[in-house]
């Protein structure tokens, strides 16, 4: 019983090895990066989304102020709210606050990272690659894996084709 389960450990630990050194954390300066991905999109797909998250280990608030990336012809922060009954995502012209000693997660369904007038669709498996800069900290490129279509994402990002 022992054995079989220092096996499935093992297992489960060569498996997991890849990933976490594919999703390892990007330090800059104070600030970590970790857990980033996208989401596939669909053919023809205008909008793609990008999730993070980032942790500020310094005594300073810091802010994420813009994003970029050569995947896309504008990349902005958004902001996912209620609205009375309706979902609905604003761009967040001051960036996104990183307080002193705090974590801020970018997930589906809260603050995103907006992919606007993509190049290509995102593929599974493929990476994303965007450039992040904080008003402290400064830029850094990091890479998002891209995930799954997730079933909840699309009808989200609808109100974006007008853009
Ligand atoms: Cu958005």
């Amino acid at each position: 019983m022992t054995r079989l389960i220092q096996a499935a450990f093992a297992a489960a630990v060569l498996f997991a090895t890849p990933a976490l050194a594919h999703n390892g954390v990007v330090h800059l300066g104070p600030i970590d990066i970790s857990l980033p991905f996208a989401r596939a999109t669909l053919p023809n797909a205008p909008v793609g989304g990008g999730f993070l998250t980032i942790e500020n280990t310094g005594a300073e608030a810091d802010r994420l102020i813009s994003a970029s990336s050569p995947a896309a012809a504008e990349v902005q922060l958004h902001e996912m709210a209620m609205d009375g009954e309706v979902m609905r995502m604003r761009q967040l012209e001051d960036g996104i606050e990183i307080p002193a000693g705090g974590t801020v997660t970018l997930e589906p369904g809260g603050l995103h990272i907006m992919f606007m007038g993509l190049r290509e669709p995102f593929v599974e498996g493929e990476e994303v690659p965007v450039t992040l800069t904080f008003e402290q900290a400064g830029s850094v490129e990091i890479k998002l894996p891209v995930l799954a279509v997730a079933a909840d994402a699309a009808p989200a990002h609808d109100g974006h084709q007008g853009h």
